[in-house]
């Protein structure tokens, strides 16, 4: 017994119980806690079958995730799950909350399963780049089915307790009280006097063995350059080919090669970091938060209508301000043919469809937002636009309302200025599509109160958003960062590389699409109206910045919403398809500014583009625009389509090693000019052999 597991006795049944508070993690206390109750318990006269449950908000909910990476202290989970399978007494685990990962694997050691109706399984694993390593591969599939347990442990999904009882997973789902209960089925199986019911006695069988294959080249394409789920495929085909003990030894062997992987490295550093990223420096985690129970979104634009559905999900009244009466009634139209189609895809039903709207209101007046709590202006991008609306705001909205702009570049100091009341004023910057897209970056103003973040950055868990603190400054983090990269897809073109070889190479080192047809679906006039405007108020923008770009729009070609861009796309389709047009246009550019092509690796693409991105993100550090190098690893993740197994390109920037980035930064430095200054911090570190990760605070 240790203080994180304790054993009673009552009426014969041992009730063993874990108090591993947060998650009841299976820490080394845990595991060795859990392997002397249980071998007392077998050894006890008057035991005659076994309770295992736990306290606090779910049952064991997995490995402890903190100690991977270090030597581990034994009992190792395999061979505590090993003993536990030899004990000759009925073993019932009493399951609450999320059974996840070497949870759920321990309750698939016991013999029977109880839940509550509110409780979850699964077996999250795939999500850390690894795959269970405690027999899940093995038991799962031979108590609920290859099936379910292909699904299951590929997509590392939540399952209900009721769905689990369907196929056999869970013996008896219950209301009330869960101990009680798993108390009275323990002593039901002792008076039955039934055989042990032992998951590894078991065989897997599937009906049609193509399933295997069929899963591993769907996740080729789902899961597109991640190992762990075609590991899955291999290990559950396993559990139907092999014997037990020899599925369970493949099953080892391939997590021990996932968890020493870069993958898996890097997919737990993100697991963190989603966590660390709600942790504001310097504000106090008691700071009290502001009610927020109704808002209102000003533009029913494409931005403001989906804000406004992340609300409505959250059964929120949403008051939609539009002055153009026209332009609110397609903002209305679009939300609720988003639940419509909700409701025909069978997520959710008519009436929650129905309730969602009712929360829904629209007016063209700004005297009718004097209660709201909460108000997210998402108007044109111009400074003298947004001037008018918080002036407005500032005079109807009642004092304590929240005034955010979800503005991408302008600066909330200034926005803030509009206004009597700077310390109400925060940015909520939201990802397009807003009501899919779970970043949003939470600009701090230098007068934003302490309750004002606070109340932020709960909004944002409130919603399933993760919110990453930004200090202000043009582009924030994430749109400061994609200039470079942005600017180097252009030179790269002047270099008279293709476009679809730049996207090509980029895909491939896992982006979710190149950067050229990320051009095109956001429309290449965006970036056109930005760079004129900033020409024709005298900033120095280089001839190279949009030379292609510029002439794509003066072309008439402004992305997928065009039918052409750098790509041509076919009426209905989002497939880029390379046009002569745009390769003469290139060729045109490229006379124009006496510039040559030049053959260029596939591996030097991808540097000239990712390498920026660190760059820009050392300046951004330095700045102390972003907190950490890990809520910049966020903000890639979740809102630029970064391949999650890199880690994002801070971890992805350790990886690689920063001295390597820095010398390959001298040599396009000297092949390419000055944009290739090198940041003082990424020089620092990579002088001192330090990685970004050492920053982390
Ligand atoms: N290990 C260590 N710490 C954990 C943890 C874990 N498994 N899960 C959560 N935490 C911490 C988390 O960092 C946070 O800390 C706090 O608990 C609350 O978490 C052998 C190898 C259970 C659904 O992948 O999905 O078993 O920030 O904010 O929203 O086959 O946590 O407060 O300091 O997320 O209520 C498999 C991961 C592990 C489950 C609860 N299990 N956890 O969500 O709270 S690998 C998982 C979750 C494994 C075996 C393999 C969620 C949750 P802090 P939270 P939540």
């Amino acid at each position: 017994m240790t203080s994180a597991v304790t054993m009673n006795i009552v009426d014969n049944i041992a009730v063993i119980e874990v108090d591993n508070p947060p998650v009841n993690a299976l820490s080394f206390a845990v595991r060795s806690g859990l392997q002397s109750c249980v071998r007392e318990a077998e050894q006890h006269q008057s035991v005659e079958a076994i309770v295992l449950s736990c306290r606090g908000k779910t049952f064991i909910a997995g490995a402890d995730i903190t100690e991977f990476g270090k030597p581990m202290q034994p009992p190792a989970l395999p061979d505590l799950l090993a003993d536990m399978d030899t004990i000759s007494k009925p073993i019932v685990a009493a399951l609450h909350g999320t059974a996840l990962g070497g949870g759920l694997e321990v309750a698939l050691t016991c013999h029977y399963r109880v839940a509550l109706a509110s409780a979850k399984v699964g077996l999250p694993e795939v999500l850390l780049g690894l795959l269970p390593g405690a027999g899940g591969t093995q038991r799962l599939p031979r108590i609920a089915g290859v099936e379910l347990a292909l699904d299951m442990i590929t997509s590392g999904r939540k399952v209900s307790s009721t769905e689990a009882a369907k196929a056999g997973l869970v013996d008896k789902v219950v209301d009330g009280d869960l101990l009680d209960n798993a108390i009275a089925f323990a002593k039901q199986v002792v008076a039955d006097g039934q055989p042990l019911k032992r998951i590894s006695d078991m065989t897997a069988t599937v009906s049609d063995p193509a399933v295997f294959d069929e899963y591993r080249a769907k996740l080729a394409k789902t899961r597109r350059g991640f190992d762990a789920p075609q590991y899955c495929v291999d290990v559950v085909q396993a559990a139907v080919e092999c014997d037990f003990a020899e599925g369970c030894k493949k099953e080892r062997e391939l997590f021990l090669k996932l968890m020493t992987g870069t993958q898996s490295q890097a997919q737990r550093h993100l697991f963190f970091a989603e966590r660390q990223a709600g942790h504001v420096v310097g504000l106090d985690k008691a700071t009290p938060t502001r009610e927020v129970n109704s808002v209102a979104i000003i533009g029913a634009g494409t931005m403001g209508s989906g804000i406004a559905i992340n609300f409505l999900n959250k059964g929120m009244q949403v008051t939609l301000l539009e002055m153009s009466l026209e332009a609110l009634e397609r903002g209305i139209e679009h939300i609720y043919a988003y639940y419509d189609g909700q409701v025909n895809k069978g997520r959710i039903t008519q009436d929650q469809a129905d309730a969602s709207k009712a929360l829904l209101s629209g007016t063209d007046a700004y005297a009718e937002l004097d209660s709201v709590d909460l108000v997210i202006e998402a108007v044109f991008e111009n400074m003298g636009v947004k001037k008018d609306v918080f002036t407005k705001l500032d005079k109807y909205c009642k004092p304590g309302a929240i005034l955010a702009s979800n503005t991408s570049t302008l600066n909330i100091d200034t926005i803030a200025s509009f206004t009597s009341r700077p310390e109400d004023v925060i940015g909520l910057h939201f990802f397009s599509p807003a009501n899919i897209m779970r970043l949003l970056e939470v600009v701090r103003g230098e007068k934003t109160a302490d309750d004002v973040m606070a109340t932020a950055m709960k909004l944002a868990k409130d919603i399933n958003k993760i919110g990453v603190v930004s200090g202000v400054c043009d582009g924030f983090i994430g749109n400061r960062m994609l200039k470079g990269y942005g600017r180097e897809a252009g030179a790269l073109l002047l270099d008279g590389v293709a476009p679809v070889r730049i996207d090509k190479a980029l895909y491939d080192f896992g982006m979710a699409m190149g950067p050229l047809t990320m051009g095109d679906l956001a429309g290449l006039d965006v970036g056109y109206r930005v760079r004129k405007e900033r020409r024709e108020r005298g900033d120095d923008v280089p001839v190279t910045d949009g030379a292609i770009a510029d002439r794509l729009v003066e072309a008439g070609r402004l992305g997928q919403k065009a039918g052409k861009g750098y790509y041509h796309y076919e009426a209905g389709s989002r497939t880029p398809i390379p046009d002569p047009e745009v390769d003469e246009i290139i060729q045109q550019a490229m006379a124009a500014l006496n510039r040559t092509a030049k053959d260029i690796s596939d591996e030097e693409i991808v540097k000239r583009l990712i390498y920026p991105l660190i760059n820009e993100a050392a300046l951004i550090l330095d700045e102390g625009i972003a907190q950490r190098p890990s809520d910049i690893d966020v903000v890639y993740i979740y809102g630029y389509g970064f391949p999650v197994y890199r880690g994002g390109p801070m971890f992805y920037a350790d990886t690689v090693g920063l001295k390597n980035i820095v010398a390959d930064m001298e040599d396009f430095k000297s092949r390419y000019g000055d944009d290739w200054e090198i940041a003082p911090l990424l020089k620092q570190l990579a002088e001192q052999g330090r990685k970004f990760a050492d920053l982390a605070k």
